[in-house]
């Protein structure tokens, strides 16, 4: 599917922002891959038994055999296709250090902190969760300035590593957004983050995958209604 042979599946979830990642990653690099949306809550047998250890979406899966976990596979279509550009990690080894410093700290900071915030029980919580998700896009803006170094995108002139890891969260903060009414990618806080915002999603590659916004909101809103039904009867 992909050419030359080559045979791709992603077992994938539509709102999932990690999964968006991944193709986010196959469509900037062009690649034609079968999609097969997994129903979480009874999940496939091929899933089960391609992603064993954490049985979560995303899978590619490459000529049968499988990739899981999001970073992991984007990094692996990178080097398994790295005739077809753009190359998404950049060829130094310290500037490929850099990028998987800042990509880490997407997920294990900046998204982890939002996650909690998202589920804070008292008012307190919520604002001091706020102000450390804030904080974490505000240190990802400057981590923008030292990867782009004046240029439109992480990756320079073209989108690279960071671009796609950001990327797949995206549409979550739009719905975010539009849901609560609070800019989280503000232009007062984070002026190069929120014009990368605009520049990424008026990109064709991305449009090609990004799930639609009120649908997200919609899919958000009622699994906040069903986790505070199942609160209020334990
Ligand atoms: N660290 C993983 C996270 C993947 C993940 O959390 N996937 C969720 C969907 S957004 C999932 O499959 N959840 C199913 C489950 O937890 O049972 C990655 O980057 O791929």
């Amino acid at each position: 599917m992909a050419g030359g042979g080559d045979e791709l599946k992603l077992l994938g979830m539509w709102a999932s922002p990690f999964v968006l990642r991944v193709r986010l990653a196959l469509s900037f690099k062009g690649l034609s891959y079968k999609y097969v949306e997994e129903d979480l809550r009874n999940k496939s047998d091929l899933l089960l038994s391609s992603n064993p250890t954490n049985k979560k979406v995303p899978v590619l899966i490459h000529n049968g055999k499988p990739i899981c976990e999001s970073q992991i596979i984007v990094q692996y279509i990178d080097e398994a296709f790295s005739s077809t550009s753009p190359a998404l990690l950049p060829a130094d080894p310290y500037e490929r250090s850099l990028v998987r410093f800042w990509a880490a700290f997407i997920d294990d900071k900046l998204l982890t902190t939002w996650l909690e915030t998202s589920k804070a029980k008292t008012e307190e919580e919520k604002v001091e969760g706020l102000k450390e998700t804030f904080a974490a896009f505000e240190t990802l803006e400057a981590a923008f300035k030292e990867c782009s170094m004046g240029k439109p995108f992480f990756g320079g002139d073209s989108v690279g590593y960071l671009d796609i890891t950001f990327g797949g969260l995206l549409a979550f903060v739009h719905a975010a957004e539009a849901r609560h009414g609070i800019r989280f990618v503000d232009a007062s806080r984070c002026p190069l983050l929120a014009n990368w915002v605009e520049r990424f999603g008026e990109l064709d590659a991305t449009k090609a995958v990004m799930p639609d916004i009120s649908r997200l909101v919609d899919y958000a809103n009622t699994r906040e209604a069903k986790a505070a039904a199942a609160d209020a009867s334990n």
